[in-house]
């Protein structure tokens, strides 16, 4: 089972921080495949439900020093 979350990402500036944070996401357990976009603005990320929730992914990008919300 996979779910997909779509996330608005705010306060990239560069490739490096879309980097940064695409890094993080793909190493929580429970992720099979984050890409997050610096022209958009944006993150996709497809997870295994009961192991991560979007909720997770935002608080995590906070913490790398961005913000994030679930697409409208
Ligand atoms: Mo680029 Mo992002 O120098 O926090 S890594 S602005």
């Amino acid at each position: 089972q996979t779910e997909k979350a779509e996330l608005d990402v705010m306060g990239m500036t560069c490739a490096a921080c879309s980097n940064r944070i695409e890094k993080v996401l793909n190493k929580q357990k429970g992720v099979k495949q984050a890409s997050v976009n610096l022209a958009t603005e944006s993150a996709t990320i497809e997870y295994t439900p009961g192991f991560i929730e979007e909720n997770d992914f935002i608080g995590k990008i906070q913490k790398l020093g961005y913000d994030a919300k679930v697409k409208a």
